[in-house]
């Protein structure tokens, strides 16, 4: 009868809290879907890409993906798609991309961004600027309302001749923002070298940078800088996973 029946103990949801990996991961995951077989892709740098390279590794052992071709962006990402069998490339040999899927330091707005603190920022430009479609995939800690703003660091890639020069250089022309510019050092106190056997300046901005574009131009101008961290105008999409969800904007 139902006086009989017992209430019952109500159910405890535990809450599930994702860290900040899991974020990535879900952005990375929803960044595959674009992936098509027979695709030529760019593969990025980072952790957040890491996720991207290792799912398709997944998708490709497991048959559900075919006929892909990688085109790396560092030697660290190389290592790691070659050791899950996935085919690679070089711009040389396919000169145009599908798609290129790559993290990011900063995302704006605009979708525009600061790119390069994990230090392969040259071979990214390169390889996403020669993509029909470049996903970005970043968790929400990455959003900015004017890049630069994060207080971390935009990283200029420079010739190791005379690098202090260069240094001088891009301080004093950001001299009014008040930034402060630093050559990037391994733990061990040697500089960072990058895959290209160049050096690297990080500039740390206090306020936002103004006119991104000038800026970007102004640094390219100097002698002897290589590439700098400002990817503008380069996204097509950028995959977002916050707490409440993936989000995907589109430019
Ligand atoms: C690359 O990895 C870089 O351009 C960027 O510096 C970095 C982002 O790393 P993570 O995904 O680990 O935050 O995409």
């Amino acid at each position: 009868t139902p006086g009989s029946l017992k209430p019952r103990a109500p159910l405890s949801i535990r809450a599930i809290t994702l860290t900040q990996d899991d974020l990535k991961k879900l952005a990375a995951d929803k960044a595959v879907d674009y992936v098509k077989s027979g695709m030529v892709l760019g593969l990025g740098t980072g952790s957040t890409a890491a996720f991207v390279v290792s799912k398709l590794g997944h998708l490709l052992s497991s048959g559900q993906l075919t006929d892909i071709v990688g085109v790396p962006t560092s030697k660290r990402t190389e290592e790691q798609a070659r050791s899950l069998g996935i085919p690679l490339s070089v711009l040389d040999d396919h000169p145009r991309l599908d798609l290129a899927i790559d993290g990011a330091d900063e995302v704006d707005p605009d979708l525009n961004l600061v790119k390069g603190r994990g230090g392969a920022l040259l071979r990214e430009k390169m390889v996403e600027a020669a993509s029909d479609k470049f996903v970005v995939v970043v968790d929400d800690t990455k959003l900015v309302d004017g890049l630069g703003g994060s207080g971390l660091a935009m990283p200029v890639e420079v010739v190791q001749f005379c690098w202090k020069y260069n240094l001088v250089r891009l301080r004093d022309l950001f001299k009014e923002e008040g930034v402060e510019a630093k050559l990037r050092l391994e733990e061990n106190g040697k500089p960072y070298v990058t895959d290209n056997s160049n050096y690297i300046v990080d500039l740390y901005f206090k306020t936002p940078i103004k006119d991104s574009l000038a800026a970007g131009a102004e640094i390219s101008a100097l002698e002897g800088v290589v590439e700098h961290g400002l990817f503008l105008n380069m996204a097509t999409s950028v995959i977002i996973a916050g707490k409440s969800g993936v989000e995907v904007r589109n430019k």
